[in-house]
């Protein structure tokens, strides 16, 4: 054998056993609602090389990457066996995206892929590409996955290379492995993404977080988070969508908003995660925001604290597709935890920790968005009044050497 070979076989070990084996440590500073932590736990270099090398030197004398990743993005989450399971959206070099999961013991470091990715069963009309999973434990005792399948749209000219068309795949799991994949969700609106499914029955049925749009980017008309009910799971056909978290005018989901994972139920009501998009000359701009609807009434929202929760920060704001971030996972843990996993820019794969006593605070106890800037202005005078109960001045002494000490 020769021992290039041997060596850069040896080489990609060492330096992927490092990479799974990094522990990761909290970024500073904490902001008082989530923890943010230094390391991507996940990203393109994550993958195994067995999924990317011909490991045979006879067949590939040369070492070259047959198969090439270009991300790991967005994925589904469930705490499962006692285990922190991703499943992450792979792209390819070849642009295709497809499933794979990744687990960790403690849900904030050492995520490794299952040996193969997840294979997905098609429908009769075959996915051209599948992505953003979102992974529900429902009370009927299936796991489900529904994600965005897309198609080329067939009614596109022949010039146009770019028109899809975006609908929601629904499948089923008792193991993560094996997959039963259903009929796509029928609804009146030409393209659906972002659709999640509610864990929990309502009035005896299936019920859906959706997102209505025009066109394959576009929200256009249809735009906002969307709530509908479905007898069927097998073959689900919603019939009325009622927009319960619009777009709105001068906020951070001016241009399109979409559910992220499934909310979490709290005694104060259903704490949403949702990622609002707005246009700016420099292209759009994806934030995470939070929301909560009433325990009974579904479609209420009751609280909805202003602007972002989470923004692109640092490096996060590059990647792929620059200034985004996206979720669709996380874990609300027994203890009170709450593992928040979100991809920046297209690209790498963070976690942030908060709790669910932190979330609901924030959520109830922020200010709304009053939508104007006199509004916003009264809010902070409003801060600033209550605060001179508080003397938190500290004491500087100026020392003649110019130097000076805060007490
Ligand atoms: O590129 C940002 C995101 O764009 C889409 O989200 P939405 O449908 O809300 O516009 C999705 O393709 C998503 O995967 C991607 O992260």
């Amino acid at each position: 054998m020769n021992t290039n070979f041997e060596q850069r076989i040896s080489q990609m070990i060492r330096e992927q056993e490092l990479l799974w084996q990094t522990a990761n440590i909290k970024a500073k500073p904490n902001n008082g609602l989530y923890q943010r932590y230094k390391n991507p736990i996940l990203t393109a270099k994550h993958v195994p090389f067995q999924w990317k090398y011909d490991l045979n030197p006879s067949t590939n004398p040369f070492l070259i990457e047959r198969f090439g990743i270009n991300a790991v993005l967005n994925p589904g989450a469930i705490k499962w066996n006692d285990k922190y399971i991703l499943m992450v959206r792979v792209e390819g070099t070849d642009r295709k995206s497809f499933f794979a999961i990744a687990e960790s013991p403690n849900g904030i470091d050492h995520f490794r892929f299952w040996d193969y990715p997840i294979v997905m069963p098609e429908t009769a009309d075959p996915d051209t590409n599948i992505y953003d999973i979102r992974l529900v434990i429902h009370e009927d005792g299936w796991i489900y996955g529904l994600f965005c399948t897309e198609r080329r749209d067939a009614n596109a000219s022949d010039s146009d290379q770019s028109a899809a068309i975006a609908q929601c795949g629904i499948a089923r799991t008792k193991n993560l492995i094996d997959w039963e994949r259903l009929a796509d969700l029928k609804t009146n609106s030409a393209q659906q993404r972002n659709v999640v499914l509610h864990p929990e029955f309502v009035e005896g049925k299936y019920a859906f977080y959706t997102r209505p749009q025009d066109s394959f980017i576009e929200a256009g008309k249809g735009g906002g988070i969307g709530f509908g009910l479905s007898a069927s799971i097998e073959h689900a056909i919603i019939t009325e969508e009622t927009v319960i978290d619009k777009k709105v005018y001068h906020t951070v989901y001016e241009a399109k908003n979409g559910q992220g994972p499934a909310p979490i139920k709290t005694s104060k009501g259903w704490l949403h995660l949702a990622h609002g998009v707005r246009n700016t000359a420099a292209g759009l701009r994806y934030v995470l925001y939070m929301f909560m609807t009433d325990l009974h009434d579904l479609t209420k929202v009751i609280h909805k604290p202003a602007g972002y929760f989470i923004a692109p920060e640092g490096e996060e704001r590059v990647g792929d597709v620059s200034n985004v971030v996206f979720c669709n996972g996380w874990i609300a843990d027994d203890d009170g935890t709450v593992y928040i996993y979100y991809a920046s820019s297209d690209t790498r794969i963070h976690v942030a920790t908060s709790t669910i006593d932190q979330l609901v605070d924030y959520v109830v106890n922020n200010p709304e968005d009053g939508l104007r800037s006199a509004t916003t202005v009264q809010t902070i005078i409003n801060l600033i009044d209550q605060n001179r109960a508080f003397d938190f001045t500290p004491n500087v002494n100026v020392h003649l050497n110019g130097q000076s000490t805060v007490s």
